[in-house]
């Protein structure tokens, strides 16, 4: 299955946490690590804070969305993820976009992700890697949203060595 997912940190050394964490999505069973956006810096969105890194992730997985989950939230723990209140600030957060072309609604799980289309953050790379998911109006829709490229799609590539 093509996974998108979303990445984005505003506490510690977020470009570390970032790269730290597609070598472990690169790791994990039956996943391999396919493309990685521009790494962006972007105003924190409904959330307070310093500024976020944020990037989209394009991954093949052979696993099940709710092991696929853990397997993130583990890494986000590892990374020393907190969440004492909604939307914090976070050391880690990776956020399952797309799940191919499906919608999946369990309890722990909506895709697509409900909130992706109001958000600057993840359109906008997600729109490099797809640019066929993503509409010039949806793009409008956000551009009020601050948001700069930090470094180009090359920021990634240690991850995405095999
Ligand atoms: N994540 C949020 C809330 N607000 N803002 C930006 N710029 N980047 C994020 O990753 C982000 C946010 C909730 O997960
Ligand atoms: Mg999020
Ligand atoms: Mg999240």
């Amino acid at each position: 299955m093509r996974v998108f997912v979303g990445l984005g940190a505003n506490l510690g050394d977020c470009g570390a946490a970032l790269l730290q964490s597609l070598h472990a999505m690169a790791a994990l069973p039956g996943t391999q690590l396919q493309a990685v956006s521009s790494l962006y810096s972007s105003a924190p969105v409904d959330a307070t804070g310093p500024d976020y890194l944020n990037a989209v992730a394009q991954l093949e997985t052979g696993l099940p969305p709710q092991e696929f989950l853990e397997a993130l939230q583990a890494i986000e723990l590892a990374a020393g993820r907190e969440r004492p209140y909604r939307n914090a600030p976070r050391t880690l957060d990776l956020d399952v976009l797309l799940w191919g072309q499906q919608q999946l609604n369990t309890p722990a799980l909506i895709v697509p992700h409900p909130r992706m289309y109001e958000r600057a953050f993840v359109l906008r790379p997600l729109a490099e890697l797809q640019p066929g998911r993503v509409t010039a109006a949806q793009l409008a829709a956000v551009a009020d949203q601050r948001i700069a490229v930090d470094q180009g799609p090359e920021w990634a590539a240690s991850a995405l060595q095999r």
